[in-house]
């Protein structure tokens, strides 16, 4: 069985960036990959490096399933599972631990960026996180990994960690590949485009979550920041914001940069403002229709029920050959 396996952390409501960079891609590489097994799981134990409210954890965790099948999983060929019912992460986590060098862990941005902007302690499972994200993998031999632009530096690392394992013991892990979107793989705040939306962040306006309403949707589209000069082109260093919101458009769309030039051509930022609203509320209203059904339906806990048997199938063989190859246990 091949695999390609990915993970979002409920630390809050997935975000238009989450959906285009991740979960839409999911469903499009279900569809252009059929052979492969989709492994695809909800990183709660992810979310705790940060504090997490338990209500709202438990909540958001059920809400991230539910939206992963809202967004149009093909549940033929899915395993969807939560990753704390799946013991063995935490354990080939803690040996990813063994084999990782502190340098290398300093190394992370995302840990670096988290720890400017964490008020209180930073956590030692914040530092430590990428050992448990390449056990996450390593541990399925998933061959893809479908991500957004600020994971590639973690996939290289367990890259590295499996290669290490592999010519320190015997060849046992598979090396992942990365797979990143064309376009839409780094969607940035709408009121500060130069920074990733990130659904932990401080200031909802630059956000926007997958469960807002559809007309605040709508509004922040429309009040995201732009620039005076009032031409719609593409240019991420001097035009940030109408390029992130060229970047939606696209990855909506499927047009291309320049097409979505030419088809703003003499126009102002408020038509392609308000066509980019309603494309965007279009293409969240389908997703929310569906996720209201999902998230009443028993059969969201009957696929997690289903997806935690078959993934602990996987990871229970994985684990006991490693165990067996390090002269662990008895
Ligand atoms: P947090 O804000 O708590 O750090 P996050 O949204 O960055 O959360 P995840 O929920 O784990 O982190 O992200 C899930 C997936 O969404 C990952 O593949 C990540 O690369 C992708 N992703 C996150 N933010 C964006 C974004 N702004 N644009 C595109 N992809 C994104
Ligand atoms: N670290 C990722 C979430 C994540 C993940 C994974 C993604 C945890 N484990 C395994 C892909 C594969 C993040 O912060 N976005």
């Amino acid at each position: 069985m091949k695999f390609v396996l990915s993970g979002v952390k409920p630390t809050g409501i997935p975000t238009l960036g989450n959906y285009l960079g991740a979960l839409k891609n999911f469903v499009r590489l279900q569809n252009e990959m059929k052979e492969f097994e989709f492994l695809i799981f909800v990183a709660d134990l992810h979310a705790i490096t940060t504090p997490q409210d338990p209500q709202e954890l438990k909540e958001h965790t059920r809400s991230v399933a539910a939206l992963y099948l809202a967004s149009g999983l093909d549940l033929d060929n899915l395993t969807l599972f939560i990753q704390s019912e799946v013991h063995e992460h935490v354990e080939l986590g803690y040996v990813m631990q063994s084999l990782a060098y502190m340098g290398e862990l300093e190394r992370m941005t995302q840990y670096k960026d988290k720890m400017q902007k964490q008020v209180q302690g930073v956590t030692s499972a914040l530092f430590t996180y990428p050992a448990l994200m390449a056990a996450d993998i390593l541990l399925y031999d998933a061959s893809y990994v479908p991500v957004g632009d600020d994971q590639i530096q973690h996939l290289e690392l367990t890259r590295n960690l499996a290669t290490r394992f592999n010519n320190r013991y015997h060849d046992f892990f598979t090396v992942p590949e990365p797979l990143t979107v064309k376009v839409g793989s780094r969607i940035m705040d709408l009121q500060s485009p130069t920074n990733k939306m990130d659904k932990s962040a401080e200031n909802p306006k630059g956000c926007i979550s997958l469960l807002d309403s559809i007309p605040t949707i709508k509004k922040k589209i429309k009040a995201a920041v732009t620039d005076n000069e009032a031409k719609v082109y593409f240019d991420s260093e001097k035009k940030p914001g109408i390029s992130n919101l060229m970047t939606i458009y696209s990855s909506i769309t499927g047009d291309s940069l320049q097409a979505i030039t030419a088809l703003y051509e003499g126009k102002g930022y408020g038509d392609f403002k308000n066509d980019l609203a309603e494309i965007v509320a279009k293409e969240i209203e389908q997703v929310q229709t569906k996720y209201f059904e999902w998230i009443h339906s028993p059969m969201l806990d009957e696929i997690l029920d289903e997806g935690k048997a078959r993934a602990s199938m996987f990871a229970r063989s994985k684990l006991q050959k490693l165990y067996s190859l390090m002269g662990i246990g008895r």
